[in-house]
């Protein structure tokens, strides 16, 4: 049975991953994966995450089986995080949430919900879109379609396309729109796009589903999430896929959530019994940690507070390193204007340089990007930041 397969491509942020563990170049600069790097290179483990994990350690008192949907407590902290306190959704106990192995256990959950509420849905991506998006719809036998998104020779949106396209989904298909800090682009809609995207889901009838895997990186945890909550206010329904593998630093957790909206609470109930299925016929049950540890430090005062402070360092970190690369670069007097960099938001952007250029910066000065020429501005620091920009300028000479 096995030897008839044939091999398969690893996924390409992955393998780079790998390549660069390997190298051995002490200049060596990863700027693959969109993992956070503080100055020294490093994706440490928050204090307010190692606090709550000591808290655990102690006062963990069985290893029974959590429940289709989880930890309650933090699937409820969760959609208060996602929405805000007050948001009419949730006063109206309209949405429902699962805890989920990720964002992207989160995002398969999903798909497997959406397939069971309309079998033929096609769900529409922004192009580009995160690779795995695709692959993890289609995976779920779900139609995967494309509209227009980031305009790559003005570095900014096409917004006016993108609702153009917006306007011919039927009711019944899937939107897909990242909250913030789109990934790869790093461009993002402002509020009065958004409400411009949730009047026309409210009157053509698509179902938006919220993939929101960066919030706090962007422009703080209230500001990433105001699209997503000025969507929940508009339309009868929606889904959200959310990651605290970014925010909380806890990737290798796998922590994230699967909620969703409905029109009121008695059609929230009836689908809840269906994601719940689901979960059960994929994984029976999430692991326990993650949930537990975002539970606490929610539930902590004293904890939120230091995770918040936490959180904004990273995201000034960020949003430094964007002046910092938008002002090397552009010292360089290449031919290219970065300016764009400072507008974008999150970790990541595209440099807007070619396939053999990045061939060039991988093999001759060990400098990792994605092929599309998206970079993780995390993975700069001041030490490299000279080298990086040196590279870069002759690349592009
Ligand atoms: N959605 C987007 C847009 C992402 O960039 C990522 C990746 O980090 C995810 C979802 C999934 O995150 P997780 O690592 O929690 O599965
Ligand atoms: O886009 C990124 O780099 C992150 C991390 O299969 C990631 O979202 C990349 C690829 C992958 C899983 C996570």
């Amino acid at each position: 049975m096995f030897s008839e397969l044939k091999p398969l491509p690893t996924d390409p942020i992955l393998g780079l991953m790998a390549a660069y563990k390997k190298d051995t170049n002490p200049n060596k600069i990863d700027l693959g994966v969109g993992v956070y790097k503080d100055e020294q290179g490093h994706t440490p483990v928050l204090k307010a995450v190692k606090k709550a994990e000591a808290f655990r350690l102690e006062n963990e008192t069985t290893k029974s089986y959590i429940g289709l949907a989880g930890n309650l407590d933090y699937c409820d902290k969760m959609e208060k995080l996602l929405l805000g306190n007050e948001h009419p959704a949730l006063l109206a106990n309209r949405i429902r949430t699962a805890q989920a192995p990720g964002g992207t256990g989160a995002l398969r959950v999903a798909a497997e919900f959406i397939k069971r509420c309309n079998t033929d849905a096609t769900v529409w991506v922004t192009t580009p879109t995160w690779a795995n998006h695709i692959s993890l719809f289609e995976a779920a036998g779900l139609t995967v379609k494309e509209y227009p998104y980031y305009d790559y020779e003005n570095k900014g949106l096409l917004f006016d396309e993108m609702i153009e396209a917006l306007k011919q989904v039927p009711k019944g298909d899937i939107v897909l729109l990242h909250a913030c800090c789109h990934n790869p682009s790093g461009m993002d809609l402002n509020a009065e796009q958004w409400q411009i995207v949730a009047e026309l889901a409210k009157d053509s009838g698509f179902t938006p589903l919220v993939d929101i895997a960066y919030q706090g990186f962007g422009s703080g945890l209230e500001e990433d999430a105001q699209g997503l909550r000025l969507l929940a206010a508009t339309v009868d329904e929606m889904l959200i896929c959310s990651s605290c593998s970014k925010n909380f630093g806890l990737y290798r957790e796998r922590i994230g959530a699967c909620s969703f909206i409905a029109k009121d609470a008695v059609v929230a109930d009836v689908a809840n019994s269906v994601l719940l299925s689901v979960v059960r016929s994929i994984y029976s049950m999430p692991p326990a940690h993650g949930a537990d540890i975002v539970n606490t430090i929610l539930g902590s005062e004293e904890l939120t507070q230091e995770w918040h402070q936490e959180l904004a360092e990273m995201r000034d970190r960020i949003n430094g390193l964007r002046s910092l690369l938008k002002d090397s670069l552009n010292a360089k007097g290449t031919s290219q204007d970065f300016s764009f960099i400072e507008r974008q938001n999150g970790m990541f952007s595209f440099l807007g340089i070619d396939k053999a250029q990045i061939d060039r910066l991988r093999e001759e000065y060990s400098i990792y990007i994605v092929g599309s020429s998206r970079v993780n501005v995390a993975g700069v620091s001041k030490d490299n930041i000279a080298y990086f920009a040196d590279a870069v300028a002759t690349v592009l000479k």
